[in-house]
């Protein structure tokens, strides 16, 4: 049984995340996630719109992924590693070899991002939209709605 181990915040879960997911369950037999808890968010430097619970909730219903648990801190790699007996350490090359330390214990992995999307870029996207924006879309939502109540009439 060849475990692959991997960390991130996972926020707006998006097709960064997901191929990312995808690859990564596909260099093993089994994928665990550790997801950082909301603090560690923080000493990241970064504030995630959904909460822990709802960011593992929905890593963890991805079809690619088999467990998630919370990554607290920095120093924990290790002792995951092994306390999960994973055999791969893998994670974006926005990483690449930063966790070259840990090449002792495992396989340690860094894979192509996904280009032109992330959580920040996201946040950036949606703030931007501004009231005549989401007027236009209110419409085209309303006029949707319309075109779906016409149809399942027939
Ligand atoms: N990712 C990707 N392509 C993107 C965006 C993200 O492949 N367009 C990958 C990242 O490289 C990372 C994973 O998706 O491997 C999760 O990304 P983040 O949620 O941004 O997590 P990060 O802040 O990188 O946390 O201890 C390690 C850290 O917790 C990693």
């Amino acid at each position: 049984m060849k475990t692959v181990i991997t960390y991130g915040t996972f926020d707006l879960f998006h097709v960064g995340h997901i191929r990312l997911l995808k690859r990564l369950s596909a260099l093993g037999d089994k994928l665990i996630v550790g997801i950082s808890s909301d603090e560690f968010n923080a000493l990241k430097g970064k504030s995630s719109f959904y909460s822990y619970e709802e960011r593992a909730e929905i890593v963890e219903s991805c079809r690619y992924v088999d467990e998630v648990f919370p990554e607290h801190n920095w120093q924990q790699k290790r002792s995951d590693i092994e306390r999960f007996n994973a055999s791969i350490f893998a994670i974006g090359d926005d990483w690449e070899g930063k966790f070259d330390e840990l090449k002792d214990l495992c396989e340690v992995v860094y894979l192509p991002r996904t280009e032109d999307i992330s959580t920040t870029e996201i946040k950036q996207n949606l703030s931007a939209l501004n009231g005549q924006d989401l007027d236009k879309i209110e419409t085209s939502l309303h006029e949707v709605i319309e075109i779906v109540k016409t149809l399942s009439i027939k």
